[in-house]
């Protein structure tokens, strides 16, 4: 990592710290997540809650068994650089199935808070959603964007939803990658096209929603014979399942991919996949996307 990304990350983890430090209200923070951060155990006492009783304490004065932090809340939380998109999904739902502590940092994109320097530092590409794990390897912290590559790095990390072996993990990236290079973008494409574009050009259209539909049927065909895509649920469901949700708005019909539609409420249902929808930035609800400013901020980008 460059010197000057790594400092950033580092002061970022640092400054959250001292943020956290100074309040311990969850709102001062942004949108916080349901995870363990903000739904702590019940066995334990939360920061926000202190007990009014006076802590016993042992012999050598530290707090007893009972009243030390679990090993979820010794652990500086995950900081999620967030906006509720399929991008942005995708991370709030592997960081809910892997019950990881962490915090919303919202990047408002319709104001233009991806182009901030600090945000740059983390994330080169202007663009969302993007990582800081303060206990990276070696117990330093890293920043991580790119939502394939986040994924990759945290089910390293938990070892869950992305197999160790040699042979499991080539169907994952498989679906990654495809998700990555193909139902993303495509589906992104169709929906500027269809919703945003000032004009409405058919031949873009055409080609999107087509690709799309294309895009569909590979992974309906595929689901037809295996309960997930690469087999057991794994990162690569989790990158696809906010592109499936929107399918009305590329032009799609669920009901027309039956074996699509099985696997999507499936997933749905999960709790994990519940809480990582319910998450609620009030601001991204106002965004209108006809507003020139808006739209002056995300369409029409070139090199800076
Ligand atoms: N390949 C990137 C794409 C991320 C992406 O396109 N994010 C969009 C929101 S879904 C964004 O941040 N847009 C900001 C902009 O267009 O300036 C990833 O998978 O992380």
């Amino acid at each position: 990592m460059p010197r000057s990304r790594w400092t950033a990350a580092v002061k970022s983890a640092k400054s959250s710290k001292r943020k956290r430090a100074r309040s311990n209200s969850a709102k001062s923070e942004g949108a916080v997540s349901k995870g363990a951060k903000s739904t702590p155990s019940k066995s334990t006492p939360s920061k926000s809650t202190p007990s009014k009783s006076t802590p016993s304490k042992s012999k050598r004065g530290e707090p007893e068994r009972a009243e030390r932090k679990s090993p979820l809340e010794r652990i500086s939380p995950i900081e999620l650089y967030y906006w509720p998109t399929p991008n942005g999904w995708k991370i709030s739902i592997m960081l809910e199935e892997c019950r990881l502590p962490y915090v919303v940092r919202p990047i408002d994109i319709s104001k233009g808070e991806q182009f901030s320097p600090q945000f740059l530092a983390i994330s080169p590409n202007n663009r969302m959603p993007a990582i800081v794990d303060p206990n990276g390897p070696g117990g330093r912290p890293i920043s991580v964007f790119e939502s394939g590559a986040i994924l990759q790095y945290l089910g390293r990390k938990t070892g869950q939803f992305y197999p160790r072996d040699e042979r499991a993990p080539v169907a994952v990236d498989e679906w990654l990658f495809w998700q990555m290079g193909g139902l993303g973008p495509m589906a992104g494409q169709a929906n500027h096209f269809r919703l945003y574009a000032p004009e409405q050009i058919a031949y873009a259209i055409e080609r999107y929603t087509n690709e799309v539909n294309r895009l569909f049927g590979v992974m309906n065909t595929r689901l037809a014979g295996s309960e997930f895509l690469a087999g057991r649920y794994s990162i690569a469901d989790i990158a696809c399942v906010g592109w499936v949700r929107l399918a009305e708005r590329m032009g799609q019909e669920l009901a027309l991919f039956p074996h699509l539609k099985r696997w999507f409420e499936a997933i749905r249902a999960r709790p994990a996949v519940k809480r990582a929808f319910a998450i609620r930035i009030e601001a991204a609800s106002a965004v209108d996307m006809k507003d020139p400013k808006v739209r002056a901020v995300l369409f029409g980008q070139t090199a800076r």
